[in-house]
């Protein structure tokens, strides 16, 4: 990071709330909200950290979400609990229905969440990973807007639709991944064009479909998927159980309702858990033998674990009581908690 203005973790929250009550965010939103960027700053997850403040901005500047609205969550004896979100941001209905979904997981050894009618700016892990603390195994997608060409196509379809997956480890940090199915996440192609950095090659095209770049035409353009068509697939796979299959709006859908205008896209979100007691003959202990062997022979060849390099700067955020964000980043925000 060039130039880094140091800020301890009430100030991230502090200069949030300021923020997002100043938008037009209740406090039940502002705090469901804060708690997110907070706890993706204290991991130094950059491009859904603090950054996302202007998306949280321009949603409320865009006139379509309702910063006060309660989630309304449908009572159920199946495996599935269905949160509407009523036109609100996502976080507020997850942390609302989130009980209710452990309780339906360990009663019945798999269960889902869908959230409905949406906004949705937000890193899945810190979700998944409530999940993995309790012990159960979870999955959790979103699509976004259609922003991403399908493999051996020219414009935008999918969404950056990111999959994350944890897995619970007694006495460790999960096994956690969380990535976009689009080679970059649309985050971190702002970041390269706020830092005038090019971007590397694979990631995108431009609006007359050829390879850019320049992030700019990239956000033009089209974005590419990672691992070409199987990262097309996934990314598909994706649209079809966060969208059609919960009822709720596709990438291409968000687009048309919540338009480009650096708002958050407008969808559902789906989450599945697993309580491994039951899939594994009973045994309650998750801290699975072979699971842990798996892992050990990844990391005794020198290869790191998803998510390692997060649970670093988790350790060394907390005890050193500050994370870094870049200066330019904090003056624009300095000037938007100022409207
Ligand atoms: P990254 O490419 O930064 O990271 C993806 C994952 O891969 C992380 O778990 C990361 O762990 C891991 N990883 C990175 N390098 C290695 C390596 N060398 N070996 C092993 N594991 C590695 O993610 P993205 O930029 O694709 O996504 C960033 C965030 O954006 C995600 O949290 C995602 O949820 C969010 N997002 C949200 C969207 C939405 O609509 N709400 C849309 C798209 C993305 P580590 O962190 O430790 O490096
Ligand atoms: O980084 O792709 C992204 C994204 C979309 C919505 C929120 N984040």
């Amino acid at each position: 990071m060039s130039e880094a203005v140091k800020l301890t973790l009430d100030e991230i929250r502090n200069l949030s709330l300021t923020i997002l009550s100043g938008s037009g965010y209740g406090p039940d939103h502002a705090a469901a909200i804060a708690d997110m960027l907070v706890t993706c700053q204290i991991d130094d997850c950059q491009s859904h950290g603090l950054f996302r403040l202007f998306m949280c901005n321009d949603t409320m500047k865009a006139g379509k979400i309702d910063g006060n609205v309660a989630p309304a969550i449908t009572q159920s004896d199946n495996a599935i609990v269905r949160v509407d979100a009523r036109g609100g941001m996502s976080l507020l209905a997850f942390h609302e229905a989130l009980p209710i979904l452990i309780e339906k997981t360990r009663t019945l050894g798999i269960a889902a969440m869908a959230i409905n009618r949406c906004f949705h700016f937000s890193a899945l892990w810190p979700e998944v990973e409530r999940l993995s603390a309790a012990g159960l195994a979870a999955m959790a997608m979103v699509p976004s807007h259609s922003w991403v060409a399908p493999a051996g196509g020219t414009r935008g379809s999918l969404g950056t639709n990111p999959l994350a997956f944890s897995w619970p480890r007694q006495g460790k940090d999960p096994f956690t991944f969380d990535f976009a199915t689009s080679a970059f996440a649309r985050g971190e192609i702002e970041l390269y064009r706020r830092a005038g950095k090019p971007l590397p090659d694979g990631v995108a095209i431009d609006k007359d479909g050829n390879p850019t770049n320049d992030p700019q035409a990239a956000m033009e353009g089209a974005m590419l998927t990672f691992g070409s068509y199987k990262g097309s697939a996934l990314s598909i796979m994706i649209e079809l159980l966060a969208g059609p299959l919960i009822d709720d709006l596709t990438s291409l859908e968000s687009m048309e309702f919540a338009g480009n205008s650096g708002g958050a896209p407008y969808h559902g979100e789906i989450l599945l858990a697993f309580d491994p007691g039951h899939f594994s003959g009973g045994r309650i202990d998750p801290n699975d033998a072979r699971a842990e062997r798996l892992f050990a022979d990844i990391t005794d060849q020198g290869a790191r674990l998803p998510s390692q390099r997060r649970f670093a700067a988790r350790a060394r955020n907390i005890e050193r009581g500050y994370v870094e964000i870049a200066k330019t980043l904090y003056d624009d925000l300095q000037e938007l908690a100022q409207q």
